[in-house]
């Protein structure tokens, strides 16, 4: 039996809302009290968990006073020294309170703009101050449901004007971190702008410090989209803005389920760890997904380490494609290691030449097999630990 036991070595980190979610939803009430910060780092720790990260008022309630504060980071570092835990993310809610209903960064009220940044920037500092190296903004509010009320191209200049602030802030300051923009297609706002990670990635182009600005991609929202999270995180990579991941499950044409990663669409789950491990990407493997309301205090802890579970028994499954002699006899078949070559190279008239100057015989081309079938039969079946 492969060994299946998390360590910090494998980089999971969860959010302190998601096994601290207390069960809500928009038709009930809280079921579960919900889990103290530093108790769910020690628990985490426990489970073989890397980190854990927050918004800044899942861990500094926003009517706490200055020294109530103080002795909640002071808890809560106690439980990652204590545990050696990191802190791998930060992030700001922006969506919450009243006050953003009609956005942040996009609000039409200016003073709500500016309250906004006011608040990303008290809560970068204690990201900072806690030694977060990512900080992720998601937008759920920043959206529409009347157009009339929301010109698009002024709220996404509000938008870049925002990041571009707080990209200056953060250089400013000297802080050691970068951003993940996530996108969502809807939910809770009518559409969300900024709806994919194709979106995030042409947004990220037209800021002032683009190097500084990457994307956190979910595979709830993709899904939503109808798109294909595998080609999201492809082309974050392939971009070089692979910067953070909320990994979790969903159904498609469904509300965000963020169900436990690989509860749902497990051959897509497998597709998707083995790109992440093929890349070589070395970020942590976050889990943005919540217990189902159901459960209770146990329930919530089967959660998380389901999570790393299923990830890592994908992983093993994974790590046994490259020495299946009948896998890589399938590729070849169907010419996947070609894709990888040059099909011309970079411009030259002599190439261009070289290439009119080619004779092609269309139909022995057309005609040629490709035994997708068989190599995707192949990936099923070692899936099902049938190989
Ligand atoms: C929702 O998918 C969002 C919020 O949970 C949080 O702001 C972000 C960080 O992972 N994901
Ligand atoms: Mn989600
Ligand atoms: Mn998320």
């Amino acid at each position: 039996m492969a060994e299946l036991t998390p360590k910090p070595e494998h980089k999971f980190t969860f959010g302190l809302w998601t096994v601290g979610h207390k069960g809500n939803d928009p038709f009930g009430v809280e079921t579960r009290p919900g889990v103290r910060p530093p108790d769910t780092v020690r628990k985490l720790a426990e489970l073989g968990a890397y980190g854990v990260c927050f918004h800044d008022d899942d861990l500094l309630p926003p009517d706490a006073d200055d020294s109530e504060r103080e002795r909640i980071k002071a808890d809560f570092v106690e439980a990652l020294d204590e545990t050696g835990m990191k802190v791998s993310m930060a992030t700001t809610n922006l969506f919450t309170h009243p006050v953003f209903k009609d956005g942040a960064f996009t609000a039409n009220d200016r003073e709500v703009r500016r309250y906004a940044l006011q608040k990303v920037i008290r809560s970068i500092d204690v990201g900072a101050e806690l030694g977060a190296p990512v900080y992720v903004f998601w937008g759920g509010r920043e959206g529409v449901e009347a157009d009339a009320a929301k010109p698009a191209r002024d709220a996404l200049e509000r938008y870049r004007e925002a990041i571009d602030f707080l990209c200056g802030y953060v250089r400013d300051r000297g802080y050691d971190m970068r951003f993940a923009l996530e996108p969502k297609p809807n939910e809770p706002r009518g559409d969300i702008f900024l709806p994919t990670v194709g979106h995030m990635l042409a947004f990220i182009e037209r800021l002032e410090h683009p190097e500084m600005v990457g994307v956190n991609p979910e595979v709830a929202h993709e899904t939503m989209a109808g798109l294909s999270f595998l080609h999201g995180v492809a082309q974050a990579l392939w971009a070089g803005k692979l910067f953070h991941i909320d990994l979790n499950a969903q159904r498609i044409g469904r509300y965000d389920q963020d169900f436990r990663f690989g509860a749902v669409g497990l051959k897509d789950a497998f597709f998707l760890v083995k790109l992440l491990e093929d890349s070589g990407y070395d970020g942590v493997r976050h889990f943005d997904a919540r217990p189902l309301r159901v459960e209770s205090e146990e329930g919530i802890w089967d959660f998380a380490a389901g999570c790393m579970h299923t990830y890592l028994a994908l992983k093993e499954r994974a790590a046994k494609w490259g020495s299946d002699r009948a896998i890589l006899a399938a590729e070849a078949d169907a010419k996947v290691p070609e894709l990888a070559l040059d099909t011309v190279g970079p411009y030259s008239p002599e190439l261009a030449e070289e290439l009119l100057a080619e004779a092609h015989d269309l139909d022995a081309l057309g005609a040629r097999e490709c035994r997708n079938e068989r190599l995707d039969q192949l990936a099923v079946d070692l899936i099902l630990g049938l190989r």
